[in-house]
């Protein structure tokens, strides 16, 4: 194990910072302080201590003129620092101790800190995993994104409907960042392009700031430390004196609430149409801030830009920042002289591009007029690209096609390297969306397989099963996760296998006694927890894990002194606010749990628990409480997942489909230890392409006839039986996604864990084997294959241990 870089301080010494912050950065004296002034005084003697290594690691970063990676993204899905940092320290049990020593519970002062919940989901936590790894590495790198004033909505259920309100993160101070007054960076809008002098003009419309605030990245042991900088819009001029002074207020105050609309909310969807401008503002803001941003700190060190591709790496984490591109290409034609053909070709050298869905209607497009009109010079800079395109690659794919402006045929033109997130998704980018670049670009997609970081995914989140591995096979496992392959000689050994029972036990016991106390719940830790969490989405099919529980409800009410073995249902998910049919399958399972965990009959065998506003702090409480991982999209459609690696990590294993990485996890951790079913991705195109599809797998499932005649009929909706006929009768005239299709596999292969998790002991073997084989889907293996084979990229850590 590599030696941590900080030296702890003693309890006695950290209670004292905490009681100084409690004092001179709170205001407060220990008689009076809430738990808030707790949790802030705790977090700012934490960051005291990382504000060494992050000066020493920008420091070196500076000396070795090495190349930087910067990782462009709309997301950062965070959620809370104070353990995490903690953590990286190796100071969790100093921070324990002393405040406790000060008479405050640990986990209530750090469940105080609000989710920085600046992300959707899996994109966005994937970048806060990558974040964790480029520190861990010792990779030079800067996250850049948008300091959302409201992160993504809160959830709430009004009799069973989801209703969303703004998240407030903001309103507390943050304490982890540092605001940057003087970064600042005009970013500008509309107006027109002239040709003066012979030279080409942008008369910008409009111009707002964006302003940096500034968050150390800590890895592991605190060897290293990156920045993620966002952005938050501001006002070129603060406050319109002149109409205050006429008692004109709002028009006073009108320039500074104009320029923050930008960077007021995260867009709680990919694919919504409301708002197009404004989203699109969003982007070129944040992405021209990065790209000024990372050219001034290059030329102030002397670079010339001619070398840059030498220096930068930068990574368009999907298309929202493929403005990246052509705003390039601008600032080096327009503000350095370049040729377009020199400014094209230098500015594809630096970037590359990753693509996180094959889903069309998230491959973002913009019309023609309303992005010529926001970004006018842009819109000629990509008909040069296009040009040059054409040039190289022949007309077959245009990036200007039916009044729109492709965003992913742009990234993709302007990188030099594309990849995919699964082995499976690289393939298909390969035969399907791009299939045509492909062929024009052969070699430019490869694949770079997801991956998370195990710190805050196993050691920070399931402290039982840590102290397992680590009196198992020792503590150099979380920057080396191949290293939990050891723990496969001990899942023949009892005493190991209890040990490991215990863990999930202790962490069902956790959970339990947390949906007790915020929701009144009770749950039945000796029931399977059988968890389904992620976005709602209909390819995703929550909708069939809940036919399947009517399904199975039906069973046990026809049988009820059948050998049942008793579970938990447990979802969590948000929908996007105006994605009507994902809204409808909330409503439809809390509907459905409504009824049958009523149902004294079954009641012992089945219950249905859906806690609203699921979030990353919720996920770190549920993933080491799950028995089974439920990953059962449409094969084809998940790119990879995420939350299938935190569920094997932590001994959970997999019922789903052959999708996105379910089909490397199954290969790691064998096909007997996975609960495969389904179309595969091939069969699902050849299935879709047979007549009425939908309605044949219905009539041959009585089943599932059954589970839809009685949602039809309104046994779910007190009688009411419009509510749910929309969402029925799109199952029998367009199931894009062939719930009816793989719904009876589904349910035998549900059964088949019904009898695996009977046999107590031989589930748990299973499990251990999920935790012991997955070390290969460690963000740090992910970030390595980046590092290698797009950015060549280099480590300055000075000596990594095996
Ligand atoms: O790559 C991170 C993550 C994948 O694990 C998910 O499979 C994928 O759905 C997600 N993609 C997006 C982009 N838009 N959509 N849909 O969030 O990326």
């Amino acid at each position: 194990m590599t030696t941590p870089r900080i030296s702890a301080p003693s309890v006695e010494a950290f209670s004292a910072a905490i009681l100084r912050h409690l004092k001179l950065s709170l205001g407060k004296d220990p008689e009076h302080a809430s738990l808030y002034d707790w949790r802030m005084s705790l977090a700012l003697s934490l960051r005291d201590h990382v504000v060494e290594p992050w000066f020493e690691s920008t420091r070196k970063t500076y000396e070795a003129r090495g190349k930087r990676v910067y990782y462009l993204s709309m997301e950062f899905l965070i959620g809370r620092l104070v353990e995490d940092v903690a953590v990286n320290l190796g100071f969790e049990d100093i921070a324990e101790e002393a405040i406790t020593a000060l008479g405050q519970n640990y986990g209530d002062v750090v469940a105080n800190e609000p989710d920085a919940a600046l992300g959707n989901g899996g994109l966005g936590r994937l970048a806060a995993c990558f974040m964790d790894s480029l520190s861990t590495l010792g990779i030079p790198a800067y996250g850049y994104g948008i300091r959302y004033e409201h992160g993504l909505f809160e959830q709430h259920f009004e009799e069973g409907a989801q209703i969303e309100t703004a998240e407030t993160w903001l309103s507390q101070a943050h304490v982890w960042e540092f605001e940057r007054p003087e970064v600042t960076y005009p970013i500008h809008f509309g107006g027109h392009v002239a040709v003066e002098d012979g030279k080409t003009v942008w008369h910008a419309g409009e111009t707002v700031m964006a302003s940096a605030y500034d968050t150390p990245v800590l890895g592991w042991q605190g060897r290293w430390a990156n920045t993620l900088r966002l952005w938050a819009a501001k006002p070129t001029t603060n406050f319109d004196l002149e109409s205050f002074n006429r008692g004109d207020y709002i028009a006073a105050s009108a320039p500074e609430a104009l320029a923050r609309t930008i960077s007021r909310v995260l867009y709680p969807d990919d694919t919504t149409d409301v708002g197009k401008e404004l989203r699109l503002k969003q982007e070129y803001f944040f992405t021209s801030a990065s790209l000024q941003d990372l050219l001034r700190r290059f030329l102030s060190e002397g670079g010339a830009l001619k070398d840059l591709p030498d220096h930068v790496a930068i990574q368009l984490n999907d298309t929202h920042p493929a403005i990246a591109g052509p705003e390039l290409v601008r600032l080096l034609m327009d503000e350095h002289q370049f040729e377009v053909a020199q400014a094209i070709t230098t500015a594809r050298a630096c970037l590359a591009y990753t693509n996180h869905t094959l889903l069309p209607e998230a491959l973002e497009r913009w019309p023609e007029d309303l992005f010529a009109r926001v970004l006018p010079r842009h819109y000629r800079i990509i008909q040069l690209i296009e040009a040059a395109h054409f040039a190289t690659a022949g007309e077959t794919v245009r990036i200007f096609e039916h009044g729109e402006v492709k965003m992913g045929e742009l990234a993709f033109v302007m990188a030099h390297h594309v990849n995919g997130v699964s082995a499976l998704h690289s393939e298909l980018v390969k035969e399907t969306v791009f299939s045509d670049l492909n062929a024009a670009y052969p070699g430019r997609i490869i694949n770079q397989t997801n991956g998370i970081t195990p710190r805050r995914w196993l050691y920070t989140c399931n402290r039982p099963l840590r102290g397992l591995i680590n009196d198992t096979i020792g503590t150099a496992w979380p920057d080396n996760l191949d290293q939990l392959s050891g723990l496969t000689a001990h899942v023949e050994d009892s005493a190991f296998l209890d040990r490991f029972q215990a863990a999930k036990d202790a962490n069902k016991a956790r959970l339990a006694d947390w949906l007790k106390a915020r929701d009144g719940v009770s749950v039945d830790p000796a029931a399977m927890f059988d968890v389904q969490i992620k976005r709602i989405h209909e390819y995703k099919r929550q909708l069939m894990n809940l036919l399947e529980t009517v399904a199975l409800w039906n069973d046990i009410r026809a049988n009820p002194n059948g050998a049942w073995t008793p579970r938990v249902k447990l979802f969590g998910g948000k929908a996007a606010p105006g994605y009507v049919v994902a809204k409808e399958i909330i409503h439809l399972i809390n509907d459905a749990a409504r009824v049958i965990n009523a149902d004294p009959v079954t009641r012992e065998f089945l219950q249905i628990v859906y806690p609203e506003n699921y979030n990353v702090s919720m996920a770190e409480m549920l993933i080491p409480a799950a028995d089974l991982s439920e990953q059962i999209s449409t094969a084809g459609k998940e790119a990879s997942g995420t939350g299938n690696m935190k569920f094997a990590l932590n001994g959970a294993p997999t019922i789903g489909t052959l999708d996105g990485a379910n089909v490397e996890i199954r290969d790691c951790v064998g096909a007997e230890n996975f609960f495969l079913f389904g179309l595969t991705a091939a069969e699902v195109t050849a299935r879709r392409a047979e007549p009425d599809y939908a309605r044949t797998a219905i009539a041959a499932s009585p089943r599932l006839s059954e589970v839809l005649d009685q949602i039809r009929s309104g046994l779910f909706s007190g009688g009411d039986r419009d509510r749910y006929v929309n969402l029925v009768n799109g199952l029998y005239d367009h199931d894009y996604f062939l719930v009816t299709c793989d719904f009876d596999a589904y349910f035998a292969a549900q059964r088949q864990v019904d009898t695996a998790f009977a046999d107590s002991r031989t589930w748990t073997r299973m499990a251990a084997l999920n935790t012991a084989r997955v070390g290969w889907f460690s963000s740090d293996r992910t970030i390595s294959g980046y590092a290698k084979d797009i950015w060549q990229a280099q480590s300055l850590l000075e000596q990594r241990d095996a």
